[in-house]
């Protein structure tokens, strides 16, 4: 049985380049200002650097407007990865330069076969239990094909369709795992069957956002700016480090998906 909460050693992050604003979205919050972008990345890198993981940063590649969002490009494990073929066809291409990395970091990489698309943001890693949205990035062979994968390294997977889901992107867009039996989830997945063991922690609608966050080695990573839920995980025992997500919002992304965590 895999150990429930992984302690994780590194993380790989890619700068955002240029070109960011040329990146998909389906929100209406205005072009990204770049330095701010830079800045805000920055933080994060070194937010993942105090909770203990060694970084390897990629450059921007301009040929890939969203290759800064990692996180859809693989699932990692400790010392094995899927590599995900990303539905945007415009994002295809940005799995080369993470193959690459993760090799470089000792980890073998298996690769998900097309037609079949997935996105990392989709995939929800909570402990022994793994929840992959099916999602209009996402689809349904992908997530059996994951689900395979992940089976045969002990992990048990439930596909969760946010089809029907407008205001998400990524099933991880409205849920994250806080450890232990606890996930912070959004109105909409709250009554979800497959959540109904869990303790729910519910995000209030006009802080939805927030429910992306990431919990790395005893820390919540959580984005700045929604003071109702970050007291709220305070109470509960969680320490947060808040990072201002506000450029990456504006693409449609969200705080978990500038890494891959290893
Ligand atoms: C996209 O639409 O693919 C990017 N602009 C945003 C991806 C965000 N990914 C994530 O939250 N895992």
């Amino acid at each position: 049985m895999p150990p429930l909460q992984r302690r994780f050693r590194s993380a790989v992050v890619r700068e955002p380049g240029d070109n960011l604003a040329l990146g998909l979205t389906r929100v209406d919050l205005g072009p990204p200002d770049i330095a701010r972008a830079r800045d805000q990345h920055a933080r994060y890198c070194a937010a993942l650097e105090r909770c203990g993981l060694a970084l390897t940063v990629l450059a921007p590649d301009a040929r890939y407007a969203d290759g800064t969002f990692v996180e859809d490009t693989a699932i990692v494990l400790d010392d094995a990865a899927l590599l995900c073929r990303p539905g945007a066809p415009s994002r295809r291409g940005e799995t080369t330069a993470i193959r690459n990395a993760l090799r470089t970091l000792g980890i073998a990489v298996d690769v998900i076969e097309g037609p079949a698309t997935l996105d990392g943001g989709d995939v929800c890693d909570a402990g022994d239990a793994w929840f992959i949205g099916i999602s209009a990035r996402t689809d349904a062979d992908a997530a059996t094909a994951l689900s395979n994968w992940l089976g045969t390294r002990g992990y048990r997977c439930t596909a969760i369709d946010i089809r029907g889901m407008s205001s998400i992107l990524h099933l991880k867009s409205g849920i994250a795992w806080l450890g232990g039996r606890t996930l912070l989830l959004i109105d909409e997945l709250q009554s979800h069957p497959a959540f109904a063991g869990y303790e729910r922690i519910l995000v209030d609608a006009d802080e939805a956002y927030a429910a992306n966050a990431v919990l790395v080695n005893g820390h919540v990573l959580i984005a700045a700016g929604y003071p109702k839920l970050e007291s709220r995980l305070h109470a509960l025992g969680h320490r947060t480090i808040a990072l201002d997500m506000s450029e990456f919002a504006r693409l449609d992304g969200g705080l978990s998906c500038l890494s891959l965590r290893i």
